[in-house]
Parts: C-alpha cells; structure tokens; sequence
C-alpha cells in the first residue's frame, strides 16, 4: 500500500496544457492571492458582469476575532450583480447560447435529454416569473426536495433571478428533518416533483413532502404553495412498477405544467448586493439541531468559478459529470454554480451507480465521453468490490481529471481509482472542503501538484491553513492538530441563518481570530495537508455528514431506551457508520423487536442513511466521575480495540470490561 512516502507524478503531457502548469506558477499565483487579493480577485471579477461596478476602497473587510467585536466578512460589498445573468445571459450573449449546458441522464438508460444554454435562460426566466406569481420577493426562502432533474436547476436559479433565497434539502431526509428545516427558514413555498425512481425503488416524494407540510402546519407555519412536476410519468418505470396516486391537495398545490408553459421566458434580474444572500443549505450541528449555512451573492460567485477552472481544468470542449446530489454543497457549487459560471457542458444523473448494472457510472463516462469525472470516496469503495471486469467493458479515454470529496479517501481507494478509472493517465483531486467554506479549500491542482494517495495537499488561491494544538499555539512544519484558517476567502458562508451567536460560537469561539473546521489534519515533512477526520461529535456516514447528539436524543425518544451514547466505526464502504450503545429502561426487553424499531426511528425521522450497523445493549456507560460519557472509550469497544489508555477518570471501570464482552455478534 503507497505510504505518505508514495508519490505520483503528474502526467507530463497533461501538464503542459493545464491553466496552472507548473508548481512555480502555483507558488506565485497563491502568494499574489494572500498578499494582494484585491488584484486577485479583482482580475477574476472582470470576468462577470457587476451592474454597479466593484468598488475597490472596500473590497474585502473580515473580523475573525470574537474577542475583538462581532465576527463578520465582506467582500465586494457596494457592487451589485446578479448569479443567474452571469451564469446564462452573459453566457448567452458570449456565443454559448446553442451550447449544452446539460446532458440529462434518467434513472433508466433509455431515459435522456439535454438542455443548451440559451433554452436553460429561457426555463429560468418562466419559472422566476411563476415564483414572483405567487408573491416570491426578494430574501424570501423557497424550500426544494426534487430529485436530480433539469427542473431541480431552473428552480435553483429562478430563485436568484429574484433575489429568493433557496433552501434545497436533500431527497433522502425523512419528512420530520424537512419539516424541521422549512419550519426554521420559514419557506411559504415549496418546489418538489411527484416522485422518483431509485433503480427499481419508487421513492414517493410528494407524499413525504405532504407529511412535511402536516408537521409545519402542527408547529405553526404554513406552506401555501406546493409546484410539483410531474416526472414519474416521463419516467421509463420498472415491470413491477406500484401504482402511485400523486397526492395534491385543492388550492395549495400546483403542477409545474400547468402554470411554467405559459409564464414569459423574459424576466429582468433582480440586481442584488454582493453581500445579499444567495442560499442557504443545511448542515449537522454537534447539538443534533441543523445549522442554516448562509452564502452570499458576489463573493460565491468568483470562489465556484475559480475553483472549478483550475481545479478541474475544465476547457470550452470539455464535458464534466459531477455525481453528487443537488442536495448537498457539492451539488450546488460543483453541479450548477462552478460549472455554469465557465460555461461548462455537464452531465447530471438521476439514478444509482448500481442500476440497471453495477457498472453505470463507466458506461455514462463512456456514453458522454467525459473528461472531468467527480465522485465521493464510499461510491468509489462500493464499486471496487464488483471486480475490474465490468470497468474494463468501457472506453474511459476521455477521463483527465478524477476528483474526490466527502471524506478521507483511502489509499486503496485511490489507487483503484488511479490505476482502473484513470489509467495511471489522470490526476486525482482530493478536494477538501465543508458546506461552510462553499467551495474547495485544500486541494491539489491537476497536472501540478505531485500527488499522495490521501493527502488534500495545499490551499486553493486565497486560503491560509494553520494547524493549531490543543492551547491554541500554531503547529509549525510537521505536525497535527486542529485545521483552522487565519483569513476569509470569497466563498466563506457570512452567518448562519437568523443565528450569528451560534455561527460565532461554532465556528470562531474555541480559537479567536481562526475559523475552525471541525476537523483535523497533519503536516507532513513534504508540507502536505492529510486531513484526517472530525475532531467534535460529528459522524461522515458515506459522506453524510450527521451528530452523535441528533441520534442519541432520537434513540432515547424510545420509551424502551432510558440512555443512549453513540460513536462512529470505520466501514469498509460508507467510511464510518453508527455503533449505538443503549441502556435499556427496567421494564423493556432487548430484542429484536426492539432493535428493528430503534432502525427505523431513525430511518424515519433522520433518513434511511442514518440507519445504525450496531445496537449494543449496555446495562451502564462508562462514563467520568462528573458524569460525562467517555465515548473515546466506546469507540475502542466498538473497534474491539483493547488497547483503550488512561481510564483513571473512569467513575467504573467494570463496566469497560463488560461492554467489550457482550459486543452483539454483527459488531
Ligand atoms: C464538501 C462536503 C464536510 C466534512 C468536512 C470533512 C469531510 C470533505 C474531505 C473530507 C477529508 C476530503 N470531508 N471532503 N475529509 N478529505 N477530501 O463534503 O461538505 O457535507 O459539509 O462535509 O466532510 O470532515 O468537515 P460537508
């Protein structure tokens, strides 16, 4: 297995045609970036069109010190512009207006269409029209559950046409986590579609959002609207299809075709403040209640541009597919933002990676010939044990770059990915980023950066890592510790929605004047970045990034369960997933029944994802003398790990024994 040692060059030929094509230049272009980011960023924006021009006497303005007055970020601030007339009219206007702007592939292969930019314009200017129809203004919020369709776009950026703020909770969550999170933003109305075909799994979404829209009206918010398209019946469907009645209820609910078609394709942008908010997306917090991220107009704008240029290297010809879902951050900046603002051509699939055939992904990177393929390290690690074959059936040619995001990858991971996807040809990124930083902050560049199966490398332009250690004391040259960062780049989230305490105590309290990621990372003797997991009580199931806390408190909802602690365990595909310890109340029984109703708790009110591998039965936790529970401790039992150090704190430690003795036998 390669080693920090194992370094791979990047392919010479790739290089020479790169925008960044030596580690020289990228020395040069980052230093300009931290020390003059007003020339920076400044020639970047040249490239977009601002309606009140940039006003260069305060172009950026931060105060990361909580110590020092509230902790803020500015960039632009004063110009005014507009995302969707520079992501499709400007583009439009360039010559680009027959060009591609998406390649549309269903869950089924026979399912297929493509939109260009200039019929793209066209939708997002009919659809900003209904929106402003039923009383959408500026700064309002618009929630939006859909699966991966062309609609699930044009909704995104008829919103910023505007000056809505979207709010995109992911297709996966149950009805109580969407209830939760509309109920926070307060959207009066919500953009959904009938329902989804997973593979040969009917996924009923307008149901669930019904169910949603039950709850928010129990809390006391009401959605008024309700536009659903109708794509179940577009939809090739599987021979055992169920029917499915769509549920629609009288004067709050709408079809997409019944109104869109006959909305005008001409809508003026809205112009807004660089700083006026773009969207919002949720995000696990360590208390279990979900963080609104909140990004802005201007600045998000150049940072999921420039990213995506160099970090991709994406050319006029290339076509690019990023996997992830529209739901996630990685959906947004690299689905719609990143790609849209170079006028990139992108694929976006609606289905799984398993269906009809384990080998999906590689006949769509055939079928499309794409040349920038993007994906999460558990897809890459559930593909892998389907064996080279069914990969080799494809013509992977075209694929130059192959990136990598979610979380750590491993080195066996990567090296599948490099020697089977990309021929030993390819560079591989391994971007590193959060929902909060809006775009990648550590990365390697393609065709530069010198490659460590693992390792996220370096900064992007504009991004100052430290490592600091326990006290707060910056680690120099190797080392770990905590991945904090000295200084704000364009794409930073401003605040969390209608919460700045909480964005300053989450974030800038435990270390004033740093943003804190919440994860850790090492330096290496190279200067290499590894970043190597959350350092809170936060779990990365697949990707999916979830609280101990939020699961827990579901768990002891239970009436059987009086306790509850949970830790993550690695996972040879989802990376980690949930080992739950519960104490169980006097009267209650552990069973299977009971376990089987704990799953589907969470199934329920979390989202299938959140499902535990591991229920543990614990007649006690071990826990400190002041009360805490010591889950460093639960997660050596979980790994069956004896080697558990110090427990001198422990208030008893037969219970350690104890746990490590009646592990379930699916441990
Ligand atoms: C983009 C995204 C953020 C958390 C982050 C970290 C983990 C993401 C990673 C990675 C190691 C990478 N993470 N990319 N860890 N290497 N390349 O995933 O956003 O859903 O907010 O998750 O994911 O732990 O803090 P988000």
């Amino acid at each position: 297995m390669p080693s920090e040692k194992s370094i791979f060059l990047p392919n010479p030929d790739m290089a020479r045609d790169c925008y960044v094509n030596s580690l020289k230049q990228y020395k040069e272009m980052y230093k300009k970036s931290i020390d003059n980011p007003e020339e920076f960023w400044g020639e970047i924006s040249r490239d977009f069109h601002w309606e009140t021009p940039i006003d260069f006497n305060r172009f950026f303005r931060y105060n990361f010190d909580i110590t020092k007055g509230p902790v803020f970020t500015k960039w632009l601030d004063g110009a005014t512009t507009n995302i969707s007339y520079n992501l499709l009219d400007r583009n439009v206007q360039n010559g680009n207006g027959n060009k591609i702007a998406f390649y549309w592939e269903g869950n089924h292969p026979s399912n297929q269409k493509s939109i260009t930019y200039a019929e793209l314009l066209g939708e997002v200017c009919r659809f900003a029209n209904v929106l402003k129809s039923k009383n959408v203004q500026k700064g309002d919020r618009v929630a939006v559950y859909m699966p991966m369709i062309l609609e699930a776009i044009v909704t995104m950026l008829a919103c910023t046409r505007i000056g809505a703020i979207h709010s995109l909770v992911f297709a996966g969550f149950s009805s109580d986590s969407f209830a939760e999170r509309i109920t926070d933003c307060k959207a009066r109305v919500l953009v959904t579609a009938d329902g989804a075909w997973r593979g040969e799994k009917l996924i009923k979404l307008k149901t669930i959002c019904n169910q949603a829209m039950d709850i928010c009206q129990q809390k006391g918010h009401t959605v008024d609207t309700c536009i659903v398209v109708s794509h179940l019946q577009r939809s090739v469907t599987p021979a055992s299809a169920p029917k499915y009645e769509t549920p629609m209820r009288d004067c709050r609910d709408i079809w997409w075709h019944d109104i869109v078609p006959k909305a005008s394709t001409k809508c003026q942008p809205e112009w807004m403040d660089a700083e006026d908010p773009l969207f919002m997306l949720y995000t696990s917090g360590s208390t279990g209640k979900p963080k609104g991220v909140l990004h802005t107009t201007g600045g998000y704008l150049l940072y999921a541009a420039t990213t995506f240029k160099y970090v991709f290297d994406y050319k006029p010809q290339d076509v690019y597919w990023c996997t992830a879902d529209i739901g996630w951050i990685t959906g947004h900046t690299y689905v719609v933002y990143g790609p849209l603002a170079n006028a990139a051509t992108s694929v976006i699939y609606e289905g799984t990676p398993f269906y009809p055939g384990n080998d999906r992904l590689w006949e769509i990177v055939d079928k499309y010939k794409v040349n920038q393929f993007y994906t999460a390290p558990t897809a890459i690690r559930a593909l892998m044990k389907f064996g080279d074959d069914i990969v080799k059936k494809h013509d992977l040619s075209s694929l130059r770059i192959l990136g990598s995001v979610g979380e750590p990858i491993n080195p066996e991971a990567w090296l599948w990915y490099y020697k089977l996807i990309g021929k030993e040809k390819c560079s591989i990124v391994d971007t590193f980023w959060q929902t909060e930083t809006g775009g990648h902050v550590l990365t390697p560049l393609p065709g530069v950066t010198p490659m460590k199966p693992g390792a996220a490398s370096f900064p992007f332009f504009g991004v100052q890592p430290v490592l600091l250690d326990e006290c707060g004391k910056e680690i120099k040259g190797e080392g770990e510790g905590y991945l904090v960062f000295s200084r704000p780049w364009p794409g930073l989230m401003r605040t969390l929605f209608n919460n700045h305490d909480r964005y300053e105590t989450t974030y800038f309290s435990k270390f004033p004047g740093y943003y804190c990621t919440g994860d850790g990372a090492r330096r290496d003797s190279d200067g290499y970045l590894w970043v190597t997991g959350r350092v809170d009580d936060m779990l990365n199931v697949s990707g999916h990034l979830m609280s101990t806390a939020e699961v827990e408190s579901l768990l002891t909802e239970h009436k059987s369960v009086s306790e509850a602690a949970v830790v993550s365990k690695p996972h040879p595909i989802k990376g980690e997933c949930l080992y739950c310890f519960i104490t169980i109340t006097e009267d209650a029984v552990y069973n299977d029944k009971l376990l089987t109703e704990l799953k589907q708790l969470i199934r329920e009110r979390i989202g299938p994802f959140a499902q535990p591998d591991v229920i543990q039965n614990a007649p006690a936790l071990p826990k400190t003398r002041s009360g805490k529970i010591m889950r460093r401790i639960l997660r050596k039992i979980a790994q069956n790990d004896k080697d558990i150090g110090d427990i001198s704190t422990l208030a008893d430690g037969g219970v350690v024994d104890l746990l490590f003795k009646t592990r379930p036998a699916n441990a």
